[in-house]
């Protein structure tokens, strides 16, 4: 028997990742920019069991449904194909992401499973092909294999990895209004939007865009420029999703609330930026120094947590002993 484990964490996006131009593939329609946080790890065991006739998924001790197990099968499909093997595995998951905290479980837990099933299967993976193998799980989850800022190229299956960049020092400030379960999944949602939003073109060509103007603010270390174009990107995507027909609400009012204290908080000089992914909860990017002030201003909204840039994804342990 064969077995790794390996650990990552999940990210939040500055420039969003949203819809795909190959399903099958995971390629996006356009890069995205993220922060890989501290917070929240997922750690994934895979051993290896040649008397098994299908795969075994448990999240949290609890045996995973269907559709978890499923979409694990399919991903170790791609790494037995890569491994030349179609000997199945157990996969055990634990996650500290707290349900409904508005940070995707998805991101972390593919790259965490990108990085373990690679040691088990015996695959030798530099870390762009860990981000190309975890994209294939969940798009956003190419981007937790790196460290700190990612940016996750669009472009064909061999080019459409995620790579570090280095940029200003943040913290962010995770504000939880609403910890349900979203109606629809940004899978989904990813899918109406595409089909039936008008906005299709100009969201994939001012995405290219802005996503050069977030990376040169990151080599300029200029943290307005992007936070400005955090915040900027966030409101477009909602705007975009809002489009589709039937549409698609994830903001709350809640969630408004805190832009609105955020644009407060801008104006007494504290300079924070507000971002919100498929759900209610929002994030607020800060300068290391107002993290603090600005998690306790914003209490009056929900739960708010400090996080900051958090490691690469990587194997804790790997070998053939039982
Ligand atoms: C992001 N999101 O860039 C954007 C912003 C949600 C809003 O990446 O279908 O779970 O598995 O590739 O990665 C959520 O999408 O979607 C996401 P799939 P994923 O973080």
């Amino acid at each position: 028997m064969t077995r790794a484990t390996g650990v990552a964490h999940p990210n939040i996006a500055l420039v969003k990742y949203w819809e795909k131009r190959d399903e099958r593939l995971i390629l996006p329609v356009a890069g995205s920019l993220s922060l890989t946080l501290d917070a929240y790890p997922t750690t994934t065991t895979v051993e290896l069991d040649e008397t098994l006739d299908a795969d075994t998924f448990t999240l949290n001790g609890a045996a995973g449904d269907e559709t978890q197990t499923g979409r694990v099968t399919r991903f170790l499909d791609l790494v037995r194909e890569l491994a030349e093997t179609d000997t199945r595995a157990h996969v055990s998951s634990s996650s500290d992401v707290p349900t409904g905290a508005g940070l995707a479980s998805s991101a972390a837990g593919f790259a965490a499973l990108a990085v373990s099933a690679a040691a088990a299967f015996g695959l030798d993976l530099d870390a762009p092909a860990l981000s190309r193998l975890a994209r294939r799980g969940s798009g956003s989850a190419s981007r937790s294999i790196v460290s700190g800022y990612a940016v996750w190229h669009a472009g064909d299956d061999e080019a459409s990895f995620a790579e570090g960049v280095t940029g200003p020092d943040t913290r962010m400030v995770v504000v939880t209004v609403d910890r349900s379960t979203k109606a629809v999944s940004s899978r989904e949602a990813m899918k109406r939007t595409a089909l039936t939003s008008p906005y299709h073109d100009a969201w994939a060509s001012s995405t290219a865009e802005i996503l050069e103007v977030a990376l040169e603010a990151c080599r300029d270390d200029d943290y307005t420029r992007l936070g400005r174009i955090t915040e900027l990107h966030a409101l477009r995507m909602h705007a975009h999703i809002q489009s589709a027909d039937p549409p698609i609400r994830y903001l709350r009012a809640a969630s408004i609330a805190v832009f609105d204290d955020v644009e407060r908080l801008r104006a007494e000089g504290i300079e924070c930026y507000a971002t919100a992914d498929a759900g209610p909860n929002v994030v607020v990017l800060t300068l290391p120094g107002d993290a603090a002030a600005v998690a306790e201003r914003l209490a009056v909204h929900g739960t708010t947590t400090v996080v900051g840039p958090g490691p690469a994804a990587s194997l804790v342990s790997a070998g053939a002993e039982r």
